[in-house]
């Protein structure tokens, strides 16, 4: 039976860190873990960018950054649900983490989807700190060059000039 196409689904810019352990094999498992998530299809994947920690405790391994562009069918809340028990299958423990922004084996965060913007106790989309973090925007510049922050207008680029933060960036390694 054919009926109307389906609407496209949307399009979803998903951040990865990491600054503990094998930094780039958490990255590529978070990656892989990604492309079989249930309702998912991985589009593009993109870094990895070795930069400075941005807040947190002194002391701390740079991270490793990188980034994916996914399709989904599912709703944000669920997407949000996968990604952490994707994390915690890569061995992230949150109760084994007693500061912010502390070490982590892997972090994925949702940047951006389509032109949604959401706020809820457990999600805010596009991702709060977004527009100030080079490492979140280089990965998203490389997937998408005129996607639109939809708080400010700006493209990834746009926002990395505003900011002018490239020494927080070590070096790019094939992901
Ligand atoms: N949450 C709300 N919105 C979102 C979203 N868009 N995506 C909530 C993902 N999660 C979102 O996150 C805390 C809570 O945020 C979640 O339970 C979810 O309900 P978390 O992953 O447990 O902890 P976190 O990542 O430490 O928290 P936070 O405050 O989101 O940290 P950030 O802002 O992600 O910063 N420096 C470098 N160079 N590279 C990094 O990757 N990352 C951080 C973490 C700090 N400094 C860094 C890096
Ligand atoms: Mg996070």
């Amino acid at each position: 039976m054919t009926g109307p196409p389906l609407p496209p689904a949307p399009r979803v810019f998903l951040g990865l860190g990491s600054n503990l352990g094998d930094r780039a094999a958490h990255l590529r498992a978070a990656r892989d873990g990604i492309a079989s998530l249930p309702g998912c299809r991985l589009l593009r994947a993109a870094g990895i960018f070795q930069t400075r920690p941005a807040g947190g405790p002194a002391g701390q391994e740079d991270y490793f950054n990188a980034g994916c562009l996914i399709e989904t069918v599912l709703a944000p809340a669920r997407l949000l649900v996968s990604i952490q028990g994707l994390e915690r299958e890569i061995g992230r423990r949150r109760e084994n983490e007693p500061v912010r922004w502390g070490p982590r084996i892997i972090d994925v965060d949702i940047l951006l989807w389509d032109g949604l913007v959401l706020s809820t106790p457990d999600l805010v989309i596009p991702h709060p700190r977004l527009a100030e973090r080079a490492f979140a925007l280089l990965p998203l510049a490389e997937l998408d060059p005129g996607a639109i922050h939809p708080g400010t207008g700006l493209t990834p680029g746009e926002l990395l000039e505003r900011i002018g933060s490239r020494h927080e960036v070590v070096r790019r390694l094939p992901f």
